[in-house]
């Protein structure tokens, strides 16, 4: 069994999609785990700190802090690489048809949802939103 985590974004949150997107996920997932905060501006640098320096960063902090977002714990077997697959590529307008950044993402950085990218990143970022799971 694999966990991963996903973080439903301020801009699915400000267009009110969020029942549907959650519906989408938990018809072909476990959601163990769930929970709507907002983060501060040095969380949000902490959780994308790989990404600091990058040109699209300070637009990344910007968006991921304007609003709540809902972070959540899905599991399952191969669930990480499963997942990434489901919400679609990074760039919405990339996204194949049927994703959810194809369907609810606008473009960079409003692509609708987060899905971690490895075990690693999986562990790290799970730690950064729930204490004890
Ligand atoms: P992903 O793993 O698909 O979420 O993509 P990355 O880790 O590469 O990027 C993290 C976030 O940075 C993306 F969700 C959106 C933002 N981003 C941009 O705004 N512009 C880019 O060119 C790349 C990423």
């Amino acid at each position: 069994m694999e966990r991963t985590l996903a973080i439903i974004k301020p801009d699915v949150i400000q267009k009110k999609k969020v029942g549907e997107v959650i519906s989408m996920i938990e018809k072909k997932f476990d959601i163990i785990a769930m929970k709507m905060v907002k983060i501060s501006k040095d969380e949000a640098i902490e959780f994308y700190i790989e990404h600091k320096g990058k040109d699209f960063f300070d637009k990344l902090i910007e968006f991921i802090t304007s609003g709540p977002i809902i972070p959540m714990v899905i599991q399952g077997e191969n669930v990480i690489k499963e997942f990434r697959n489901f919400v679609g590529d990074t760039d919405p307008q990339k996204a194949k048809e049927g994703t959810i950044r194809k369907i609810f993402g606008e473009n960079l950085p409003r692509n609708a949802i987060h899905a971690s990218d490895s075990k690693t990143s999986a562990i790290r970022e799970i730690r950064f939103f729930f204490d004890a799971i």
